[in-house]
């Protein structure tokens, strides 16, 4: 059969971390839609929704065949409405777990829908979206740990924050 999977995440910004485990997802399913949600327990965005959309767009280019989409509503409506049978999760640390546990548990009583977790790996797997923040905000270089054009992007919202 056919197995479309959703990636999704806030990704403010798209880090290399969220790459490796989209690139991973990528060889185990047949289709990858990377879809940007808002996480409301999360403050202080960096990017709107538009340009996080944008900024995955960019980063995901040269993977073939991957899909960007924007979540509306809830996460598990947008993916039977994309055609999406599963949720796939990138798993950093036992925090993560506890949250992701809950929500997969949750999310497959409601829909149907499954979630599977992949363990992060490689050098970029404990680093997180709100770390390249904090580190940007602060005036640290975090272009090791996010691909050029996010580097780029992150360099200008915070010449324009201080101009
Ligand atoms: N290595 C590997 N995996 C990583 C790394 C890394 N370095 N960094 C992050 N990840 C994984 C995370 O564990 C997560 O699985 C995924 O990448 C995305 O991470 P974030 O931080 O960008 O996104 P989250 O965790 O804030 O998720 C946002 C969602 C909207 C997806 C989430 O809150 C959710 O599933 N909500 C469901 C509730 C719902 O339906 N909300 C409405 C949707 S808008």
């Amino acid at each position: 059969r056919h197995l479309k999977a959703i990636v999704p995440g806030s990704f403010d910004p798209i880090t290399k971390g969220h790459l490796d485990v989209i690139e991973r997802a990528h060889k185990v399913f047949d289709e990858v839609l990377v879809a940007v949600g808002r996480n409301s327990m999360k403050q202080g965005q960096m990017f709107d929704g538009a340009e996080r959309m944008q900024l995955v767009r960019e980063a995901t280019a040269h993977i073939p065949g991957v899909q960007v989409g924007m979540i509306e509503g809830l996460l598990v409506d947008y993916a039977k409405a994309q055609g999406c049978g599963v949720i796939v999760k990138g798993l950093r640390f036992a925090s993560d777990f506890d949250y992701e546990l809950q929500m997969a548990h949750i999310n497959t009583h409601v829909s149907g829908i499954e979630t599977v977790f992949l363990p992060a790996g490689g050098p970029y797997a404990t680093i997180s979206s709100t770390m390249m923040r904090e580190i940007a905000n602060y005036g640290g270089d975090v272009s090791e740990f996010v691909t050029p054009n996010v580097a780029e992007a992150i360099a200008r919202k915070v010449a324009s924050r201080t101009a």
